[in-house]
């Protein structure tokens, strides 16, 4: 007996260290428990967050939750930042996130109920909070983008601030992408000079879940290609001297490690200024799941050749090390 407990207490020992060198030291990857995909992340005031997709049947997507950390390794949860209870045009498929801080307040694109035509209620909606935890509450008490444009379904938005300050809506699914010129509150657009408002940007490829940066002047252009519920779901990117392009694709940069998860794409980028370190943050379904729903949100190290290119990404387990915005 004495023996017995001795050796729990050694086992024990050696758990708790591991996870403490864990946490301490490492992401791991996943880096939070449960099915969340497409994560959105973003720095407000020294911490990171994570703004996912609940995982889940349509039917069951009424909610999203969020996650902060100080390090990039432990992760607090914000259970139900957003709820189809504030949202009254909303019920179901409430997905991808995109957040942007402006003028103190926070606002939390979304997309909901995955219209199919033009005769259904949804698309991408907006919700504003003066907290990035929330709660937030519906902006418009309508969807912003409650059509399709150009064959664009309204999913997938990404909001990106362009050196003028300018904020645009980058979006689109079903293989179509457009760039929207938001007005100063977020409550619709203003047309471009020939009085359009969705302008298409697709490049070669392309299926969903866009995003955009600038990095030594250029605009990095990334998105999703594959089908998401199967193993070759993945990342490619193109880049441009504005954010109108045009967009020639380059490559892919992220994708399944039959070695680690399969289904690598719908990813945001985290740039750590202090360390000049860029973070994809992106999801993934373990080797061991079919389910298309059962993704989880990771964490992997993306770098440049030094002519600028994107290297492909090298999928972990372990992700990435401790590092705190300042
Ligand atoms: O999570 C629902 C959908 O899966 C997203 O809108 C797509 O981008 C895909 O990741």
């Amino acid at each position: 007996m004495k023996y017995i407990c001795s050796s729990l207490l050694l086992l024990a020992g050696i758990t708790s260290f591991a996870q403490s060198t864990k946490t301490i030291n490492q992401s791991g990857n996943p880096i939070f428990k449960g099915w969340y995909a497409d994560p959105e992340a973003a720095i407000f005031k020294n911490k990171y967050w994570v703004y996912p997709t609940y995982s889940a049947k349509y039917k069951e997507q009424v909610f999203l939750d969020a996650f902060s950390s100080d390090d990039l390794t432990n992760w607090k949860k914000h259970e139900h930042i957003l709820d189809t209870a504030a949202i009254k045009w909303a019920n179901k498929a409430m997905w991808a996130p995109a957040i942007v801080e402006k003028d103190k307040k926070y606002y939390l694109f979304f997309g909901a109920n995955d219209i199919q035509s033009d005769n259904e209620v949804g698309g991408i909606g907006v919700a504003v909070s003066d907290k990035p935890e929330g709660p937030f509450k519906d902006h418009l008490g309508k969807p912003l983008v409650d059509k399709f444009h150009n064959g664009a379904q309204p999913i997938d938005q990404y909001v990106f601030k362009d050196k003028d300050g300018q904020y645009y809506l980058i979006y689109g699914g079903w293989k179509h992408c457009n760039i929207a010129k938001l007005n100063n509150d977020f409550t619709g657009f203003v047309p471009f000079e020939d009085g359009t408002i969705f302008k298409e940007i697709t490049p070669d490829k392309y299926v969903e879940g866009p995003y955009m940066f600038i990095r030594n002047g250029k605009y990095y252009f990334m998105w999703s290609e594959g089908g998401w519920t199967g193993p070759d779901y993945s990342v490619a990117y193109a880049v441009g001297d504005s954010p109108f392009g045009p967009f020639k694709r380059v490559d892919k940069i992220l994708e399944q490690d039959a070695s680690i998860a399969r289904g690598a794409g719908h990813h945001s980028v985290i740039f750590n200024e202090k360390k000049n370190k860029y973070y994809i943050v992106y999801h993934r379904r373990p080797l061991t799941e079919t389910d298309g729903n059962h993704r989880e949100t990771c964490i992997d190290e993306m770098k440049f050749d030094a002519d600028g290119k994107i290297l492909p990404v090298k999928i972990t387990n372990e992700g990435v090390k401790a590092e705190r915005v300042k």
